[in-house]
């Protein structure tokens, strides 16, 4: 059904269409670009993140067919503009497949399909063999069934119904190519990294490993698999020597779900900078995993360019704590900070939930106190998102508590709270939020802390326009949901 162009000139755009309040390089869409280049591809991305991403933009990337293949990659809560942007690059590329990959479609892939016929197919989890495969199989017409049964992670639709490929993600990541960075660097986006504070910009994301064995309640991590596969801290610092040579970049963030869980892992990279004497800042803004954090590992990170990490405590109700399946108490994590910080000077950063599934009043109010009084720089306090393949998403969609779930709330920039646990309501859960910052930074030491992080007029001036970023929220950049709706009408 789907014609393809002549194997010398096949294209494929790739495109995220969400707009976020932070703006950073897109890895997901960099490593698919790398690998169907490798393939002979040329590639075009359109990434509502990068400077200059408007509608009119993807209007022009959707016209400028014919594409051998168009694949969007979504988040939960870019899912629903995902599907809008879909509908139109199905009217302007009528014999085009359409893909749908990323964080949503992992979980809710078959729910995609059967919903939006814009989608030819759907990609579970990793989409570098998919692409791959789908490929070396593109150009020659329709591609049969047999041929797309046989492709890793790949969702189809048949008359027998939903069908999956063969379950298969890249087992040594070092034999990926690099993202490409020279459709993602810094150069394309504006300086609104991941994070609040960082130490030196440009800064850019990398990741070193995929995959994390813990299942916590309000994570799906484990989506990516539950063994960890690392690369070779040789090939992680190849990465960065590049980045900073190339393309001026002064800090990595690492991004890993669980970069710490093996010590040689972190350990490995850390040596690698130092013999290299590379001079770049280290940040860990995605949580570093507190059991398996010490005092001498933080010394390591320390001397290896590492000014601050952030660590996910995610709340001071140990009963909470267990529902999570954190596995660990608040006593253990109290000392082990209390630890951290008297053998370094590295800033911590706390992430917070609250109104997890089975919370009560007294829970978040044990969370208040508990965060104030760790020995943490800064907190970050998050209301809870029942997202698609965490075991509490499983947990309350059984129990019939999502039954109305609009996907584009699943993000804190829409000002909406997805879910509240039984007794409560979404105003008290914002009062709540807001305690939690007033009672964190409320403390004259935390907030002299935090004006001593700002080293220059340039650096005031980032953090200001990065807040007031966030407080504009989804509102900077990017095309936007309504805008996308009335183009499709136009088109009908
Ligand atoms: C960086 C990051 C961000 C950045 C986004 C930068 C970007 N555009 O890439 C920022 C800071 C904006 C962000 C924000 C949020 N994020 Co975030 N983020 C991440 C993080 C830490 C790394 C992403 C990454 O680079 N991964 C590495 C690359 C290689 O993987 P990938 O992007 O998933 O891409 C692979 C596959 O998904 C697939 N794929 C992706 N796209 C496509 C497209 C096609 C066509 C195909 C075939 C395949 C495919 O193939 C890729 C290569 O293997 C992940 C955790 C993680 N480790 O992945 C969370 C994660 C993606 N974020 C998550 C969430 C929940 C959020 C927030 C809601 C957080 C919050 N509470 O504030 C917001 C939502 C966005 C918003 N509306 O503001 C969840 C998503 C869950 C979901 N169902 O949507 C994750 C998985 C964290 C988690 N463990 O739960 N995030």
């Amino acid at each position: 059904m789907f014609q393809s162009g002549q194997a010398e000139n096949k294209r494929i755009l790739l495109v995220n269409v969400e707009r976020t309040a932070t703006r950073s390089p897109n890895l997901g869409l960099g490593y698919l670009a790398s690998v169907i280049r490798r393939q002979g591809w040329d590639v075009r991305l359109f990434d509502a993140a990068q400077k200059g991403a408007g509608t009119t933009a993807l209007l022009s990337a959707l016209r400028e067919g014919p594409w051998d293949i168009i694949g969007f990659q979504a988040y939960s809560s870019g899912y629903p503009i995902t599907r809008a942007a879909a509908r139109i690059a199905r009217k302007l590329n009528p014999d085009t497949p359409i893909l749908l990959g990323g964080r949503h479609a992992s979980p809710l892939a078959e729910e995609a399909l059967g919903e939006e016929e814009a989608f030819t197919w759907a990609v579970v989890s990793e989409g570098e063999l998919s692409l791959q495969e789908l490929a070396a199989h593109a150009g020659a017409g329709s591609i049969p069934d047999e041929i797309l049964a046989t492709i890793p992670n790949l969702v189809r639709r048949t008359p027998a119904g939903f069908m999956r490929g063969p379950s298969r993600n890249p087992e040594n990541l070092d034999d990926l190519p690099l993202p490409a960075w020279d459709l993602i660097g810094p150069e394309h986006y504006p300086d609104s990294p991941i994070g609040a504070f960082v130490d030196a910009l440009p800064v850019v994301p990398i990741i070193t490993s995929r995959g994390c064995p813990c299942r916590c309640g309000f994570c799906g991590a484990h989506l990516a698999g539950t063994k960890i596969r690392l690369r070779s801290p040789e090939a992680v610092v190849d990465e960065m020597e590049y980045l900073h040579k190339r393309h001026g970049v002064r800090e990595i963030q690492i991004l890993d779900d669980n970069f710490n869980w093996h010590r040689s892992h972190a350990e490995g990279v850390c040596e690698q900078i130092l013999k290299r004497d590379l001079k770049i800042f280290i940040s860990f803004p995605n949580g570093l995993r507190l059991d398996h954090l010490d005092a001498d590992l933080v010394r390591l990170f320390e001397r290896t360019g590492c000014r601050s990490a952030t660590i996910g405590i995610e709340s001071g109700s140990q009963k909470t704590l267990d529902r999570m399946n954190r596995r660990i108490t608040k006593e253990k994590m109290e000392h082990l900070l209390r630890e951290i910080k008297a053998n370094s000077s590295i800033r911590l950063t706390g992430n917070f939930i609250i109104g997890v599934p089975g919370e009560t009043a007294a829970d978040i109010e044990q969370t208040i106190e508990y965060a104030a009084s760790l020995p943490i720089d800064r907190a970050s306090f998050m209301v809870y998102l029942p997202l698609p393949g965490t075991d509490f998403f499983n947990e309350l969609k059984a129990a019939g508590k999502l039954s109305s779930m609009d996907y584009g709330h699943l993000s804190p920039n829409e000002g909406v709270v997805p879910f509240v646990p039984d007794g409560m309501t979404p105003s008290d859960i914002r009062r709540f939020l807001f305690r939690c910052y007033a009672r964190f930074y409320g403390r004259p030491a935390i907030l002299k802390g935090l004006l001593h992080e700002v080293h220059s007029p340039g650096q005031l001036g980032f953090l200001l326009g990065k807040t007031l970023g966030r407080l504009s929220g989804p509102r900077i950049g990017g095309p936007s949901l309504k805008a996308l709706q009335a183009i499709e009408r136009g088109l009908a």
